[in-house]
């Protein structure tokens, strides 16, 4: 079993997966590492745990060669609206952040996974049942570095036999992690504030589409993607990947046939709205279904009542702390 590094495991998604890896492949097979300096008993309680940042190359080299690292899921990345506000932090964690993971990845032969996003797509797009090979001229850096990065993927994967692997990923709706600066973080916000107060302020129209994944879909995506037969991968970019494609009056209207007095207004960020009326309303991800046997398990319903189950458990544990 070869040792396993994450980058960026802090955040939303690196919380769900380095637990999910380590229930599969035994805790000390699981590196996780992130910009994020943890005092000791914070290191110590996700351990093993380092420092990295994956902007400096050396700091990848070492962990890698440490650890005899095999594999690498490379979370680290600027979101969108955060990557809108710091175009050129984007760049250089996004861009230099890959290309150094490529390198190190070339020098060690490690299996390289990439999240590519619905963002990688944008406005000359089709907009509905979004091809998995089409037109890819995103307006946003995020969009840039996501195209950009799976090119570099692709281009590793063929000059130099690199096992790159990626998903398009859609917005992501969990409960352990808050999003990091995403234009779809809305969703993930409605289901906090329909818990805690009843009522949500929503910064994208009510009307917006676009796709959404409840993260355990998302995570076991990403593992079975890595797991897959190598030669039945037909694309070494990264696959369209949907599990629902909902407005957030839908998510509102799924919220409150649980919180049946929850409500939602609506102050649309014109920053955030741009950018997601930039992006499909819906993915077609026949491919990931036919080539590694994508199969997406919860609905906007199912989602929905989980969600809101784990939140108030959550929500209700932090209280009596
Ligand atoms: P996040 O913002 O929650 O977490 C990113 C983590 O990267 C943070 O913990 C941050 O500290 C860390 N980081 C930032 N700069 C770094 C650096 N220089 N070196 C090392 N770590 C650094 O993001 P996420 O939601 O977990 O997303 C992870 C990846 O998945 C990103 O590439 C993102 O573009 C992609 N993605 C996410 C979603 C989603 O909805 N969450 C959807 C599509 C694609
Ligand atoms: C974002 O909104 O930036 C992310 C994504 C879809 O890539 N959630």
């Amino acid at each position: 079993m070869p040792t396993i590094l994450v980058t960026g495991a802090l955040g939303q998604i690196g919380s769900e997966l380095v637990p999910a890896l380590r229930a599969r492949y035994g805790a000390d097979n699981v590196i996780a590492t992130d910009l994020k300096v943890l005092p000791p008993s914070g290191a110590a309680a996700i351990a093993p745990y380092d420092h990295l940042d994956c902007t400096e190359p050396h700091q990848l080299h070492e962990a890698v060669r440490r650890y005899e690292v095999g594999a690498i899921y490379h979370l680290a990345a600027l979101l969108s609206a955060a990557a809108e506000a710091a175009p050129q932090l984007a760049w250089s964690v996004n861009m230099s952040g890959l290309y150094n993971v490529l390198e190190v990845a070339r020098g060690y032969g490690c299996q390289v996974f990439f999240p590519s996003s619905i963002g990688a797509f944008g406005p000359t797009t089709p907009r509905d049942g979004t091809p998995q090979v089409t037109v890819q001229r995103p307006t946003t850096i995020y969009g840039v570095t996501k195209v950009a990065g799976e090119l570099l993927c692709d281009y590793y994967a063929s000059r130099f036999g690199i096992d790159t692997r990626g998903l398009r990923l859609p917005g992501l709706i969990s409960y352990v992690a808050a999003p990091g600066g995403g234009t779809t973080d809305y969703a993930v916000e409605m289901f906090y504030h329909a818990v805690r107060y009843g009522r949500y302020t929503c910064f994208l129209g009510a009307e917006t589409r676009l796709d959404m994944m409840y993260m355990p879909d998302a995570i076991a995506a990403m593992m079975d993607l890595m797991a897959a037969d190598s030669g039945r991968l037909r694309y070494r970019n990264a696959y369209n990947v949907t599990a629902m494609s909902v407005t957030p009056a839908e998510i509102a209207a799924a919220i409150a046939r649980h919180v049946p007095s929850f409500t939602v207004d609506y102050e649309v960020d014109p920053v955030r709205q741009a950018i997601a009326d930039s992006w499909p309303r819906s993915l077609d991800d026949s491919a990931a279904h036919h080539d590694w046997g994508f199969a997406p398990r919860y609905d906007l319903e199912a989602m929905t009542a989980d969600m809101l189950a784990r939140l108030r458990s959550k929500l209700a544990a932090a209280r009596s702390r």
